[in-house]
């Protein structure tokens, strides 16, 4: 048993250890990733998602990328309401940016002198204190470079997080997005073996609170800082005016619509930084779902709807097996059709008799 003195100089000699560990670390950390291979990505706006190697070909690198904060409005329906928006490269949700277990990203974040607030980065993917939030900070005019390294495997939210009340502010602006982070040998089903997709898209959720006017009808304010004031109000009212994909209800259908083909395998990356969701193929099915999006766990099978807790993101994993028209959608069902939380996916190829088939058409009741 420890005396109180020696339980003292303890934790004074667990302090001097820990207080060299770090010197110790960084030593090591900047020698080794001075030797690491750097490659520069550039990003796409989603749903779609940069060219990226399932399987690591090489070892751990650098993997940089630049993202430009804009300020600027944005429609989200088709009424023509106006959002103030704030983005990461100038679309909602930011961009997708995927690299493999034991690479370190590295962001330039540019907040351009054009802007009114400061911003910067939250990344969930990233282990360190406020998930580089604090080393991101940057007013109109600056820029800054973060690195982490992705230590583990999965579908990782990033999101603003400049302090307060500009937190979820800044998350309901559209300042959201988010990381995938691949086993560098790809992914695998329950066994370990691999599992493989012929196409990604990314889908970021999102609520907005826009404020009404004394007729019920948006309003429309110059700037961001103009409809601060008003958009806390609907804020804390917890009841969303908008639930959409990819910054507008609209913006994955129709003409927009993502595409496959019969017999294609698809991942979906599906994102929400503040609320939950529930992703659902209408007549299909999730064939493999990493629900909670981290690929250390064995995905679920066969979901018919998954459950997206805010704050984070899911991948799913589904091969079309017939074609046609699909709506992808919160199930919500109130979300989907009167938020605007549905998607489609159009799905070229040969239809499957054995799988469905009109038996009888609608017809007149014969009395049977
Ligand atoms: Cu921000």
């Amino acid at each position: 048993m420890l005396t109180r003195r020696e339980a003292l100089l303890g934790t004074v000699f667990a302090a001097t250890v820990i207080a060299a560990a770090p010197v110790l670390s960084a030593e090591i950390s900047k020698k080794d990733i001075a030797g690491l291979p750097r490659e520069r990505v550039k990003l796409v706006a989603p749903p779609f998602v940069h060219d990226h190697d399932q399987v690591a070909k090489t070892g751990p690198k650098i993997v940089e990328f630049t993202m430009t904060i804009q300020e600027k409005p944005m429609v989200i329906d088709a009424e023509g309401t106006q959002l103030n928006a704030m983005t990461y490269e100038g679309s909602i949700p930011g961009p997708l940016m995927v690299v493999h277990e034991g690479d370190y990203l590295e962001l330039t974040l540019v907040n351009p002198e054009s802007s009114t607030l400061a911003h910067n980065i939250d990344f969930h993917a990233a282990t360190g204190a406020l998930g580089g939030g604090e080393l991101t900070l940057v007013n109109p005019g600056e820029q800054v470079t973060l690195r982490f390294k992705a230590t583990r495997a999965g579908t990782f939210v990033y999101h603003c997080a400049p302090g307060g009340a500009m937190i979820p502010w800044h998350v309901v602006s559209g300042m959201s997005g988010a990381v995938m982070v691949l086993p560098r040998d790809g992914l695998k089903d329950e066994n370990g073996k691999p599992l493989r997709y012929d196409r990604i898209y990314y889908v970021g959720e999102n609520d907005f609170y826009i404020p009404r006017d004394e007729q019920g009808r948006f309003k429309k304010y110059e700037s961001a800082g103009d409809a601060y004031d008003d958009t806390v109000k609907v804020m804390r009212g917890l009841i969303p005016t908008h639930v959409v994909f990819n910054g507008a209800a609209g913006s994955l259908t129709g003409q927009r619509a993502m595409k496959a083909k019969v017999g294609e395998t698809v991942l979906i990356v599906h994102s929400q930084a503040n609320r939950d969701t529930r992703p659902h193929i209408i007549g299909g099915h999730g064939d493999y779902v990493w629900e909670q999006g981290k690929f250390s766990n064995p995905p679920a099978k066969d979901l018919e709807t998954w459950f997206v807790r805010g704050g984070s993101a899911a991948a799913a994993l589904y091969r079309f097996r017939q074609p046609g028209v699909y709506a992808y959608v919160n199930h919500n069902l109130i979300e989907a059709v009167e938020l605007g939380a549905t998607a489609h996916f159009t799905v070229d190829g040969e239809w499957n008799d054995d799988l469905m088939t009109q038996v009888a058409a609608p017809s007149a009741i014969s009395g049977l």
